[in-house]
């Protein structure tokens, strides 16, 4: 997969691609990220990329002519790679490559539709992708109608710029990539992915510290009652913790998961 992000502060994408497993991706190549930076795109001597906002107020605006060249050679970049490369497998670099479809272009925002496991998953199909990270008080409402396909929020809260919302959702996307998790099935492991369901607890060495002990259960070799004791766990803390995640599964839950549902009701209301 290969990403272009449109962004002010490229250097903070070294956060992303300088550790753990993200940077393991883009090293083997799983994934490439390469950055774009407006002020380069700004034609005016000083390189400004904002202007005071239309109707006033406080804060600043990015201003349509540096964000829509930025994005331009963003979406360029990748279908000249993509192209380069069609040209390639067809052993042909004379002819010409069939056009390619335009990349999805994504904004971060808190008026963005909220990001799910689910959008994430999509997402993490796609060949290629524009981020567009605002910074001061937004965008220019002309790019987001214009040139941004998809705005999307990682919560109700704001942050100084959309770079460390971009970082989250790429670092979600990159784990998914077949190979860039060592254990090939520990993404279907997830809190969400699976069964929709949060996290079972976990416990590792030692048995018992501080005298807190780790449940008995686990400890013996019967795996079907660690799943029906993981099971249970897992529906326990979604029910506690996210009642509206279990009323949106519930309709597809099967025998099992509703007999231990209705034991956990019956043991809250008692
Ligand atoms: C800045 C500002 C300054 C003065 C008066 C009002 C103001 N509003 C903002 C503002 O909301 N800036 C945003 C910063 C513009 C878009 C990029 N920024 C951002 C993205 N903050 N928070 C996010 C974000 C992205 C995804 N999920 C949650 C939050």
């Amino acid at each position: 997969m290969r990403v272009a992000v449109v962004t002010l502060f490229p250097a903070m994408f070294e956060a992303l691609t300088g550790h753990g497993i993200s940077s393991r991706a883009v090293q083997n190549g799983l994934m490439s990220l390469s950055c774009i930076n407006p002020r380069d795109y700004a034609s005016n001597k000083h390189g400004r990329v904002d202007d005071r906002p239309y109707g006033g107020g406080p804060g600043m605006v990015m201003s349509v002519p540096p964000l829509r060249a930025a994005l331009n050679a963003a979406q360029a970049q990748l279908s000249e790679v993509e192209e380069a490369e069609a040209a390639g497998e067809k052993g042909t670099g004379e002819q010409q490559a069939a056009p390619m479809a335009k990349p999805l272009c994504v904004y971060l925002s808190p008026q963005g539709e909220p990001l799910t496991q689910q959008r994430v998953e999509e997402l993490a199909g796609l060949d290629k992708m524009v981020l567009l990270c605002g910074r001061y008080e937004g965008v220019d409402e002309r790019v987001l109608t214009h040139d941004v396909d998809l705005e999307l929020s990682l919560g109700d809260y704001v942050i100084s710029g959309g770079e460390l919302a971009a970082m989250v959702l790429l670092d979600a996307v990159i784990r998914l990539q077949p190979g860039a998790l060592g254990d090939e099935d520990s993404a279907g492991q997830d809190s969400f992915s699976g069964s929709g369901l949060l996290d079972c607890p976990h416990y590792t060495r030692p048995e018992q510290t501080d005298g807190q002990r780790v449940p008995e259960v686990l400890l013996g070799g019967d795996h079907a009652a660690i799943a029906s004791w993981r099971l249970e766990q897992s529906l326990k803390r979604t029910l506690q913790r996210r009642p509206d995640v279990i009323a949106q599964l519930e309709p597809n839950f099967g025998p099992r998961e509703r007999e231990i549902l209705a034991r956990l009701r019956q043991a809250a209301s008692s």
